[in-house]
């Protein structure tokens, strides 16, 4: 019997990460483990968690305050993590992997409208990592994690997912070793491209919501395309989205094919090659997002509203 490379992932989920891009980990952590970690949120937002006509927005992005280390607290999750990146050391450890309390709470988004499946022409898509110049070998978004701290029901606010999106993000990005920027820069910046998620989502057919309870964990391939979507049951969720920086960028030519990760496979299949060699025509650059100056001010206002409280 062949021992199997992997802590937590099955063949079959190895096969699905390599087709759809993306895993799902069930119960990595408990209720009520979600239930405690997640029990200051109603006084961060400043809304009664029983009374709906307090919930002034409907979507709220907190900034992270308290940090989990996800070997101790979802044992699971890490172990999936580290399969599907080519082991622990690949990891970076000036930017370890933890989780947070940045939490992305979906109340009502769209509750007004009826409800609208995913299509390609859905407002929202795109690849995690507004915070800098994308190629196809970077390192700074190494893989998507979702993290469900509420249970997530269908057409209650789950993430959508574009299943079939690695393929067409591969190509741009391969097509693009100057690399592309993930939002527009001032004019005379620079001549490399912008990513446009809607011609990027475009040619997509498959389309997922990332349901579950609280304590799953989705882990998805870092160029697969996702959106907000609408939340008409008004049953709020709660989930994290904490990215995972590699310790290197990603490599398409190890001279050993059993040293690719599978976030590299699923790359590679996508460019139906069986290596490829791949160096960025620009230097890397980080990017200040426009979400930077937003989540400072919240962070300002929830800390005057909880010293309030404590008074
Ligand atoms: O809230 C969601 O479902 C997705 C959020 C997201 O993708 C993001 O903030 O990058
Ligand atoms: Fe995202």
């Amino acid at each position: 019997m062949v021992m199997s490379r992997f802590q937590v992932l099955s063949e079959g989920d190895v096969d699905q990460f390599l087709t759809t891009g993306f895993v799902a980990v069930r119960g990595c952590f408990s209720r009520r483990a979600a239930e405690e970690f997640t029990r200051p949120v109603w006084d961060r937002l400043g809304y009664a968690a029983d009374d709906p006509s307090t919930w002034a927005e409907p979507v709220v992005h907190l900034a992270g305050r308290r940090r989990l280390d996800v070997r101790d607290f979802a044992p699971k999750a890490w172990g999936a993590v580290c399969d599907l990146v080519g082991g622990e050391e690949r990891i970076s450890t000036d930017r370890p992997y933890v989780w947070n309390d940045g939490f992305i709470v979906n109340l009502w988004q769209g509750a007004d409208e009826p409800w609208a499946p995913a299509t390609p022409a859905s407002p929202g898509w795109h690849k995690d990592g507004d915070f800098f110049r994308h190629f196809l070998d970077s390192p700074e978004q190494g893989l998507l994690t979702l993290v469900l701290w509420s249970d997530v029901r269908p057409r209650g606010g789950a993430t959508f997912v574009a299943a079939d999106s690695v393929g067409p993000v591969a190509r741009f990005l391969a097509a693009h070793p100057e690399g592309a920027y993930p939002f527009p820069q001032p004019p005379g910046v620079d001549d490399a491209p912008v990513l446009s998620f809607a011609d990027l989502a475009a040619p997509c057919r498959e389309f997922v919501e990332a349901t579950g309870e609280a304590g799953d964990v989705y882990l998805l391939h870092p160029y697969i395309l996702h959106a907000k979507s609408q939340n008409v049951l008004r049953l709020p969720r709660i989930i994290t989205n904490p990215p995972l920086t590699l310790a290197e960028p990603m490599r398409f030519d190890r001279p050993d094919p059993g040293e690719f990760s599978l976030v590299e496979r699923a790359v590679l299949r996508a460019l139906d090659r069986p290596r490829f060699e791949f160096a960025p025509a620009a230097e890397r650059q980080g990017l200040v997002p426009p979400r930077v100056a937003i989540q400072r001010q919240r962070l300002a206002e929830e800390e005057r509203r909880l010293a309030g409280k404590a008074h």
